[in-house]
């Protein structure tokens, strides 16, 4: 069957994605070499986030309905990590150094995204308060903002860290215990309950590689950034290309159950 809006919205992403790759690739004279395993793994994931971004448009025009949001928006952050990975690759090929203001950006238009989903993947169910999203929104700016002060200099690093730890077991709260966590258990079909579950540990154990990362490098007297630039890499990959396949998931399942 022929899609017009498929037929639009592929090449366009497609474009702008090898666009944004080769503008990358070619800014610089420095190229990845042989044997950086490091710079190896940023590659592998701007590709991974890349295809993923094809995969969650054309399975949002696929499903669509109440859940063609969702997916959207799945689709919007692994897009987003795409066009930061193309450039963190390079300032990693250039400099040996973490990427650690791309990063930041990324995370602070990436994470109240994810946040949105667990807001989204309830409205695609039942009615449900914006007060989730703007909480979730909330926790989200108290984690980052300081975290970035601290790391940038800007905010003592402890001060930062603790700050910033706050802000992320208020999002754990909300998510457990809060609001949200009530309509998951009580309203949503079994695939939503199961596709929550999967993304609230996610929050929980995929998130904590992170501050971990931030609590190795300042506050316990550094660590390797080779190493730590390859966990964070594959952190990505659980808590931006996996948790859009959680939803992916509850998409389907509760599509199905319809049919
Ligand atoms: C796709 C990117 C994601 C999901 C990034 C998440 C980032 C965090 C969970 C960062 C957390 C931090 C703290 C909890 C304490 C302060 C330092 C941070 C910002 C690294």
């Amino acid at each position: 069957m022929f899609n017009k809006k498929r037929f639009i919205v592929t090449p366009a992403v497609v474009t702008g994605l090898l666009v944004a790759g080769t503008s990358a690739f070619a800014g610089d004279s420095t190229m990845l070499q042989s044997g950086d395993f490091v710079g190896y793994s940023f590659w592998l994931i701007s590709m991974a986030l890349a295809a993923s971004t094809i995969f969650f448009l054309m399975e949002s025009l696929r499903i669509g309905g109440k859940w063609a949001t969702s997916l959207t928006v799945s689709a919007l952050v692994t897009f987003i990590a795409a066009f930061h990975y193309f450039y963190m690759r390079e300032v990693w090929v250039a400099t040996g150094d973490t990427p650690t203001d791309f990063r930041y950006i990324d995370w602070l238009l990436t994470v109240p995204l994810l946040m949105i989903e667990f807001y989204l993947i309830l409205a695609a169910i039942t009615k449900v308060s914006g007060g989730i999203f703007w909480r979730l929104l909330i926790g989200t700016l108290v984690m980052l903002i300081p975290g970035y002060m601290g790391e940038a200099g800007y905010l003592n690093v402890t001060v930062g860290f603790a700050i910033g730890m706050l802000g992320w077991a208020y999002i754990l709260y909300e998510i457990f215990f809060g609001e949200a966590s009530k309509v998951a258990a009580t309203e949503a079909p079994p695939a939503v309950q199961k596709a929550y579950t999967l993304m609230k540990w996610t929050v929980t154990v995929g998130w904590a590689i992170y501050p971990i990362g931030y609590f190795l490098g300042y506050l316990a007297g550094g660590t390797d950034v080779g190493t730590l630039n390859i966990v964070y890499n594959l952190a990505d990959v659980l808590n931006k290309i996996a948790f859009g396949l959680f939803i992916w998931y509850a998409a389907n399942e509760a599509t199905a159950a319809k049919e």
